[in-house]
């Protein structure tokens, strides 16, 4: 009985996946767009260390060569009906803009089209056979393994989306969405989905509270039960990644995780836009930050990683529509922000809220038998992930005991959440507001790690 129960347990469930990151969008419909030598040196000066481009683009893709970003491309919806209808098309897109690339350039996924059931759904019948000529060049090329393929989706696909429990994808799109997510299931790759609670709220007329939609605290009796699984939801973004979970149980997959790759709120807007301002866009980025970071997950999966690209990283001016459409970004084209993030506390993503950012380094003059023994134990019973010290990683040069015990005591440190007494080892280390990080070892904040897609 109990080995029947497992045998029908095991493939329900998603594997812990590690922690969840942040990455930013880099949208480019930008009158004055910075070069490719600027953008990277904002992305550093703010240790943000994913980011997704809408395209590959080949002078960014080279600048971001040796920096340690962890890049997702993408396949432009107008390049995507000549991929899906020729294998040799992809090949051909996969040699030029990735091949080219890796690994100097740390390319971890290639997101096939945007939004293209609702933006281009004439080219719904090729988007699957795109995502499979993708991943068969990189199977080609051995790559499959570290870049996953998949196509990021509007959450307007989803249907009845509150309460969670009884949402169910379009069924129109059911020819594209089943052989997907089968894809997805057999590739180990996710869900891609574009997450806006600002067009919930706005569209909702009233139904849905700005607090709701701005993960503000709610009285309890404002907050949302869904009366079939009793979950609480207390934000408005994680009933909608639980609502595309159960939209996936609605088609029997159950185990594929989900990745956001864009939600964000828009800083200004025209006067029937009162609610794109710079307060809210701020509260908003700031929780999702401290949200996902958390590795909080959602009532339905607590704990399950939800990676999410912040849209985005600059204002695009020259895009059309409302004023809310040119106003999405971080920063402003010249670099200077737009508002300051409040993000103290959330690890070192971001770096201009540097007001209590913290390491954790060897002392000078310590002895290097006590760095010897104290790196042992942190790459051991204190459970640090020493990888990146390993020849031929990041951090392994210099090759000595005090850069490498520097390295592991802060990692430790931040895995602790910077706990009084975790920057001790013996009296060999000591807390500075200096950025070790040196050349592409990027000394992690508390949270950004890598994980599953
Ligand atoms: C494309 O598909 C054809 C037929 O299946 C196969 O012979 C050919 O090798 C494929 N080409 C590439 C570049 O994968
Ligand atoms: C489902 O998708 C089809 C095709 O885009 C669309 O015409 C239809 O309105 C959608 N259904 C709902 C309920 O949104
Ligand atoms: C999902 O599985 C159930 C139980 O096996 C089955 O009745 C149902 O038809 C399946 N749904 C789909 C969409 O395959
Ligand atoms: C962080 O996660 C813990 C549980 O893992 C939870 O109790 C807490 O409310 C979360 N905090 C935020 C800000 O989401
Ligand atoms: C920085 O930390 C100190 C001590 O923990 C705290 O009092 C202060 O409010 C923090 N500063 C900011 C800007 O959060
Ligand atoms: C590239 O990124 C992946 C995923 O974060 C990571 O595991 C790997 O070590 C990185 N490779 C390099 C060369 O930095
Ligand atoms: C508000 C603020 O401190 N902005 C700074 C953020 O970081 C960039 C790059 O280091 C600076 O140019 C900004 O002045």
């Amino acid at each position: 009985m109990a080995v029947l129960l497992l045998f029908f347990m095991l493939p329900l469930s998603i594997s812990a996946s590690g922690d969840a990151f942040i990455g930013v969008n880099i949208g480019s419909d930008i009158s004055d767009m910075p070069g490719p030598t600027e953008i990277v040196a904002l992305l550093k000066a703010q240790s943000i260390q994913h980011v997704r481009l809408y395209d590959a683009d080949q002078a960014l893709l080279l600048a971001l060569a040796n920096t340690g970003i962890r890049v997702t491309v993408s396949v432009p919806n107008d390049q995507l009906l000549g991929i899906g209808q020729s294998n040799a098309t992809a090949a051909n897109w996969v040699t030029r803009n990735v091949i080219a690339h890796v690994p100097a350039t740390n390319i971890t996924a290639i997101c096939v089209g945007s939004e293209v059931l609702t933006t281009l759904p004439n080219a719904a019948p090729i988007l699957v056979s795109a995502i499979n000529f993708i991943h068969s060049a990189l199977v080609a090329a051995n790559l499959d393994r570290q870049i996953k393929v998949s196509s990021p989706h509007s959450s307007s696909i989803i249907l009845d989306s509150f309460p969670p429990s009884q949402a169910f994808f379009n069924r129109t799109w059911n020819p594209v969405m089943v052989p997907m997510f089968k894809f997805l299931q057999s590739t180990g790759s996710c869900l891609m989905l574009n997450v806006y609670p600002y067009y919930d709220y706005q569209q909702s007329n009233g139904v849905i509270p700005l607090d709701y939609a701005l993960f503000r605290p709610l009285p309890p009796n404002k907050e949302a039960v869904d009366s079939n699984t009793l979950l609480h939801y207390t934000n408005v973004f994680d009933a909608v990644v639980d609502a595309a979970y159960f939209a996936m149980s609605d088609l029997n997959f159950t185990n594929i995780p989900i990745m956001v790759t864009e939600s964000g709120w828009p800083s200004k807007g025209d006067s029937s836009e009162p609610d794109a301002t710079v307060d809210n866009a701020n509260t908003y980025n700031s929780n999702l930050i401290r949200h996902v970071l958390n590795n909080t997950g959602t009532p339905k999966h607590p704990g399950i990683a939800v990676s999410t690209f912040i849209y985005e990283l600059y204002n695009e001016d020259l895009r059309s529509g409302p004023v809310s459409e040119k106003n999405w970004g971080l920063f402003y084209a010249n670099g200077e922000p737009v508002y300051t993030l409040h993000l103290t506390g959330a690890g070192i993503l971001f770096a201009n809220d540097t007001t209590n950012q913290t390491f954790c380094v060897t002392k000078s003059n310590a002895d290097p038998k006590m760095l010897q023994a104290a790196l042992d134990w942190a790459c051991g019973p204190g459970k640090v992930d020493c990888s990146p010290l390993l020849q031929g990683q990041p951090c392994y040069e210099p090759d000595n005991v005090v850069a490498h015990s520097t390295y592991a005591f802060n990692a430790y440190y931040q895995k602790m959440d910077k706990s009084p007494g975790s920057c001790d080892f013996k009296g060999v280390a000591t807390v500075t507001t200096t950025d070790p990080s040196h050349g592409s070892c990027i000394f992690p904040g508390r949270y950004d790690f890598w994980s599953l897609c």
